[in-house]
């Protein structure tokens, strides 16, 4: 899944699709062209920034940042589209417009938002997050960081399957980085086996990552190497147990050549 931030704000490449203060469509849509030939199956699009410090976002201003390249997309590429929302709205437009996945950080706890995603009949995503963007790093505790994370994702399975989601249409993300400390981050890391052991597909978003600046001591912008690294890890963790994995990232072609070696060289 290659990741497509359409906010002026993002942590790691945000703004860098803007001129003049305006989302630039030529150069977004040269964006997930490169991300698709690099081997993404998935682009997701998000209008909504949700790093740590985040401001929240009105709904116009995502429907307005959002439907606009969705479409583009659609046009002009034959590939799954998840929209990266928490929103009801969204949500439903996005769906109409032709999205095939709905990614929600804050797993359809918003008014509506689980509602909305029922109706549409498509797969989810539903993410842990502890507190809310613009303060979840603020001391974030936990008990027990994998029964509590674990525990939450399966009552929000539950709640989806009781709206109409059917449980094969369900995948499932620790939140790496939301609410979680590096010490967190790491012992969920560790337990992705026994995420995957749910039989839920996986979603990994590591890339560039705090969790990997705090491990090299280094900027956003010198965290490739650390996030190619943890994606094969994931990637070695999830198939010791059969499992199904979906990597969010921003660095596609790298990842990707990292994936083929990795698995090239489980072959023989
Ligand atoms: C994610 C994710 C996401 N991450 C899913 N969607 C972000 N399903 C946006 C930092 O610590 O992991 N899973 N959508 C981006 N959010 C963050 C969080 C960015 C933490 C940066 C950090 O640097």
């Amino acid at each position: 899944m290659g990741i497509l931030n359409i906010t002026p704000d993002s942590f790691s490449d945000g703004g860098q699709l803007y001129r003049d203060g305006q989302l630039d469509q030529s150069k977004t849509l040269r964006a997930v062209e490169a991300m698709l030939s690099d081997g993404a199956d998935i682009i997701d699009i998000g209008g909504e920034s949700t790093r740590p410090g985040a401001a929240p976002v009105s709904v116009a201003q995502e429907l307005d940042r959002v439907m606009p390249i969705l479409n583009a997309v659609q046009e002009r590429f034959d590939c799954l589209v998840s929209v990266d929302t928490s929103t009801a709205q969204v949500i439903t437009q996005a769906a109409g417009a032709g999205a095939n996945i709905i990614n929600d950080v804050r797993a359809l706890q918003r008014e509506g938002a689980l509602q909305a995603a029922a109706a549409t009949g498509l797969p989810v995503c539903l993410m842990h997050m502890q507190n809310q963007p613009d303060s979840m790093q603020n001391n974030p505790e936990y008990q027990d960081v994998v029964g509590e994370v674990l525990g939450f994702l399966a009552q929000r399975k539950k709640d989806c399957i009781t709206a109409g989601i059917a449980a094969d249409q369900i995948m499932l993300d620790p939140g790496f980085g939301f609410g979680k400390t590096l010490a967190h981050n790491l012992m969920l890391f560790n337990a992705l086996d026994q995420f995957a052991a749910t039989g839920h597909s996986i979603l990994v978003g590591v890339s560039r990552k705090s969790m990997i600046g705090q491990m090299l001591a280094s900027e956003v912008d010198q965290r490739l190497i650390g996030s190619v690294t943890m994606a094969v890890l994931a990637a070695q963790k999830i198939s010791a147990v059969n499992g199904s994995l979906i990597l969010r990232v921003h660095d596609v072609k790298e990842t990707v050549q990292a994936l083929r070696v990795w698995q090239t060289s489980t072959e023989n």
